[in-house]
Formats: structure tokens, sequence, C-alpha cells
């Protein structure tokens, strides 16, 4: 473990592959190593969640989003998060293709993650993913998840950033505005700008900014045609000015102790989990079905503590 941690703030590239899958599958020895990579970092790299439907331009957007970053001299880790084809691999390999002119800059580090498991331990393995990637000393690292359900928006709590993109005409608003995601959106990103109702989406997009904003700061709603290369430095200079928001502002440094209370909180949750559980199998602790599962989770629940855990 402590070789792997060391291996890792030399620069090596297959210790962070090789941390990543240690998360992804739950190893036992995880936090010990999880704790020993935060040790050992000092900065914080700026986490930009990109979320939206399939399709709708995120790989493409986050490979012109890579060339910008480099060419400001800044290096990239890009976790992909695609629950939707867990077992195809047809998403890894899209990404691949549009990322594949990064894939031999030192500078650039293009992970998928895999999606074997719970969703929730696919949203707890993502977060720490970024993290390491943060630790191993990562400029920016870009979050690409499919903005469908509670575990995208669970790994959307980490990120500083997020950049919901939408493109004209699909009809995907609605949806979006339904399932709580636009609540979390710091950008509106309308991507395929070259196709036919952009003005109609942007109009719509200004009416929910309205109606939902909370302070004076409305969401800003950036154009991208990204096939053109088009819009890529104005997203870029809006996530930064988001960024300088964060780390400059009263507001935005509430917003920073609220996720990482959050985050810390969740932490001691799991921790806990792993304890009792473990001492319910040591115990041989027997669930019936037609138990009360109010008095046996008590039941362990005391147990546990008077074993000496809580
Ligand atoms: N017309 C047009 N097509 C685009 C644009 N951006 C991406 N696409 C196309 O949309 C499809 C889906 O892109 P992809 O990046 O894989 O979307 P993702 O599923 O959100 O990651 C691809 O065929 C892209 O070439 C754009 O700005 N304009
Ligand atoms: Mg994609």
């Amino acid at each position: 473990m402590q070789h792997l941690v060391e291996r890792m703030k030399q620069n090596d590239i297959r210790a962070l592959a090789r941390a990543i899958t240690m998360v992804e599958n739950d190893h036992p020895e995880k936090l010990d190593m999880l704790s020993g990579v935060f040790a050992t970092s000092q900065k914080h790299a700026h986490y930009v969640g990109i979320t939206g439907s399939p399709g709708a331009g995120k790989s493409s957007l986050v490979n012109r989003l890579i060339t910008h970053v480099r060419h400001e001299g800044k290096t990239v880790a890009v976790i992909a998060v695609d629950p939707t084809s867990p077992f195809s691999g047809g998403a890894l390999l899209g990404d691949r293709v549009r990322m594949n002119e990064h894939f031999t800059d030192d500078g650039v580090y293009i992970r998928s993650m895999a999606t074997r498991g719970s969703l929730g331990g696919l949203a707890r393995a993502t977060k720490d993913a970024v993290r390491i990637c943060d630790a191993y000393g990562f400029d920016v690292v870009i979050v690409e998840t499919v903005g469908v359900g509670q575990s995208e928006l669970d790994i959307m709590k980490i990120v500083d950033t997020t950049a919901l993109v939408m493109t004209p005409n699909s009809g995907d608003v609605l949806q979006i505005f339904k399932a709580g995601i636009m609540e979390i959106a710091d950008l509106f990103v309308i991507n395929k700008a070259d196709l036919d109702g952009v003005g109609k989406l942007k109009g719509l997009l200004k009416e929910l900014v309205m109606m939902t904003s909370k302070n004076d700061q409305l969401t800003p709603i950036i154009k991208t045609i990204t096939t053109e290369n088009k819009g890529i430095d104005k997203l870029w200079e809006k996530i930064n000015e988001h960024h300088d928001y964060l780390y400059r502002t009263e507001a935005g440094q509430k917003r920073r102790k609220q996720q990482q209370e959050q985050e810390v909180y969740e932490l001691v949750r799991e921790e806990i989990w792993r304890e009792v559980k473990a001492f319910a199998e040591k115990t041989n602790v027997d669930i019936q079905a037609d138990d009360d599962p109010y008095r046996r989770a008590q039941e362990i629940f005391k147990d546990w503590k008077q074993e000496g855990g809580g």
C-alpha cells in the first residue's frame, strides 16, 4: 500500500490506474490507501462536471475542453461514467475514439469507470477516483456523466462546477427540469448550436433561469458547436468565473463548506456501515423474513456498540 502511494507521488500513471481500480472494486484496504494518498496532496484541482442526455455531445465537448486546457499549460484528468451502457462497452469505445488524440499526452489521463456493483457504489467509487486524480496532481478533473438518476446527482455533489449540456429540439429540457438536475447546474450549455431551434431553447432556458435563480447571479447560458470547435473558449471562461465565485466570495465559500460537510458525513456513514456489517458477520447475525426490521436493526446496533464499536 505504502508502495502504491509512493509511486503515485513519483507520477507513476500505472499506480494511479491501480488506485482507481481499488476503489472500483471496493478493496478492503481502500480507505488506508486513500488516506495515504490524500496525506501527500496539497492543492485542490478544479472539479468540473459535464452532464446531459446521451448523445448531447458531452464527450465531444470534453475532448475540446482537454485541448483548450492543455493550451493553457494545465494538466487534466477525465473520469467518464455511463451507467446507461453497462456491458456493451459502447460508451467506452465512443469516448476512446473521440478522445484518442490525447492518449499519448502525459498531461492527460482518461478513465471510464466500470459499472459493476451497485449504483451507489459507482457514485462512491467515482468520487474517490476524482479525488485520487486530484491528489496525483492534475490541475483540472472533469467528470462526464449521463444526467440520470440519484447516483449521478450524487456524483455532482463533490464537483465544483457543473455544466449541463442540452441540444436544440431534443425535448429533454422538461425531463431534466423534472429530475431536479436543473438546480445543480452552474452553467447551461446549448451544444449543437448549428442545428435549428437554438433560439427557442435559449428562450426557454432564460425563463427557467429567471424562475429558479436563488441569488442575483443568473446561471450563464453558453452556445457551443463542438464539431466546429466553437464556443469552447467562452465555456472555459465561464467555468473559471464560477471557480472564482466559489473561492473568492462568501456565498461560494459557504457552498464549498456545505459540500465538504456532506462528503465527510457520507464517509462517516460508510465507515459505520462497514464496521456494523463486519460485526454482524462475525457474530453470525441471522435475519429472518418475518423479523421486525426496526427491532432487529436496533438490536444489532446496540450489540455492536456494546462490543466497543460505538
Ligand atoms: N451537429 C452537431 N453534432 C454534434 C455536435 N457535438 C457533437 N455532435 C455529435 O453528436 C454525437 C454524440 O456525441 P457524443 O460526444 O458522443 O455525445 P455524448 O453521448 O453526450 O458523450 C456525435 O455523433 C457527435 O459528432 C455539434 O456541436 N453539432
Ligand atoms: Mg459520452
